[in-house]
């Protein structure tokens, strides 16, 4: 039988043998630790030599429990305030749906189980092959919340994980102390339902510049709030982020497994561990078809010399009826770069007032006019409000 005409059921069956001998491969390869630093206080050498080798690290127990707990709640509270159906002002309770007054939508609805990229031109088409899309079962909602976006206007909690000092610290390891962001995006794939996302390299800009490194297209974090399995996890095919430009229509088609790429591993993590992984990396997720939810609450950062005067080459446009961005190539400026970046600052000293004994990280470009960013009613009008419009997209 096709992989395409499985039920949930016999889709989770028909991945096991495949999920198991790669988890293994995952596990022998390590690639994972604590969050460390040298005596000058810089993210530890030996780290940065595995990311760069291995294009992704797995750092453990970064988030704590009271986080992750507080974070999963606001996930859960912003998922009950989307439209119900989505097309709708309301949501499943009759109250006015969260982001009617946002410029673009804070959510992505899919089908359960689909793959809503893969096979299409969505996202500059960079998701050739279209994954599996298993049967749901009869009793699944006819949509899902597949992605969450804007999350530090309507989630007070996920502004402050923005700027948390580890994760800032990281950052600046791997991009410079003048790093800029690029985007943030939930993934949410409810058991049984979540959708797959389609094989595919982020970078979409860089790949013919004569300065190409596999470090120019910048990398996400993944902040999980839940463990991952590999039933349920990003799966990535470590070491491709240096290899450039991949065929992977022609990757997945001579592969007897089809998607089930011989040399990818999936990211196994535990609640509160935070994944880098390279925007050059061949990597994907299956759907959902296991008893165990993903929340993995993703955001990225690029060099600046990879941003500064450069033509986004990314199409982020998702819905086609509202895609303002559809077609208008933005040259990315320092005024453009300091608007997105002005989000960092306000978030990081969000995070001082709630945690003013944590130690606060000090963004570089922001080093001298902090005070005009303060988090307040002034900055959540002019810095927060609708600032996804000023995503970077490389
Ligand atoms: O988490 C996932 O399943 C997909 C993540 C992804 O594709 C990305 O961050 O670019």
């Amino acid at each position: 039988m096709a992989l395409t005409e499985l039920s949930a059921g016999q889709h989770a069956a028909a991945m096991a043998d495949y999920l198991a001998e790669r988890s293994d491969a995952a596990a022998a390869l390590g690639s994972r630790g604590p969050v460390r630093y040298d005596a000058e206080g810089n993210l530890h050498s030996d780290i940065l030599a595995e990311f760069e080798t291995n294009g992704f690290y797995i750092f453990e127990g970064v988030i704590d429990r009271d986080e992750v707990t507080e974070l999963r709640n606001a996930v859960e509270d912003t998922i009950e305030r989307a439209p119900s159906p989505p097309d709708s002002d309301t949501d499943a309770r009759g109250r006015p749906a969260l982001g009617l007054d946002y410029q673009i939508s804070p959510y992505i609805f899919i089908k359960p189980l689909s793959d809503p990229w893969g096979g299409t031109k969505l996202l500059s088409g960079r998701h050739p092959v279209k994954m599996t899309e298993p049967t749901p079962d009869d009793d699944a909602p006819e949509h899902v919340v597949h992605l969450l976006l804007q999350m530090c206007t309507s989630m007070p909690a996920a502004l402050r994980l923005y700027g948390h000092p580890d994760l800032l610290s990281i950052a600046e390891a791997i991009n410079g102390p003048d790093f800029v962001p690029y985007n943030d995006a939930i993934f949410v794939k409810k058991p049984g339902m979540g959708g797959s996302v389609a094989w595919h390299q982020d970078g979409a800009t860089h790949w013919d510049n004569p300065r190409w490194h596999p470090g120019i297209h910048g990398f996400n974090f993944q902040v999980q709030l839940y463990s991952t399995t590999p039933a349920n996890a990003l799966w990535i095919v470590p070491g491709s982020h240096a290899e450039g430009r991949l065929d992977i229509r022609a990757l997945v088609s001579t592969n007897e497994g089809g998607e089930r790429l011989p040399d990818a591993i999936p990211l196994v993590t535990g609640a509160g561990d935070v994944t880098i992984v390279s925007r050059q990396m061949l990597h994907g997720s299956f759907a959902n078809t296991s008893p165990d939810p993903r929340v993995s609450i993703t955001f990225g950062f690029y060099p600046h010399s990879s941003v500064l005067g450069v033509s986004g080459g990314l199409n982020t446009a998702l819905d086609e009826k509202k895609g303002s961005k559809k077609g208008s190539k933005k040259v990315y400026d320092a005024e453009h770069i300091r608007r997105r970046s002005a989000v960092v600052q306000v978030a990081l000293d969000a995070r001082h007032q709630a945690r003013p004994d944590e130690r606060r990280y000090r963004y570089a470009p922001f080093a001298e006019i902090e005070d005009e960013y303060r988090y307040g009613p002034e900055t959540i009008a002019n810095v927060l409000s609708d600032y996804t419009l000023y995503d970077i997209a490389i």
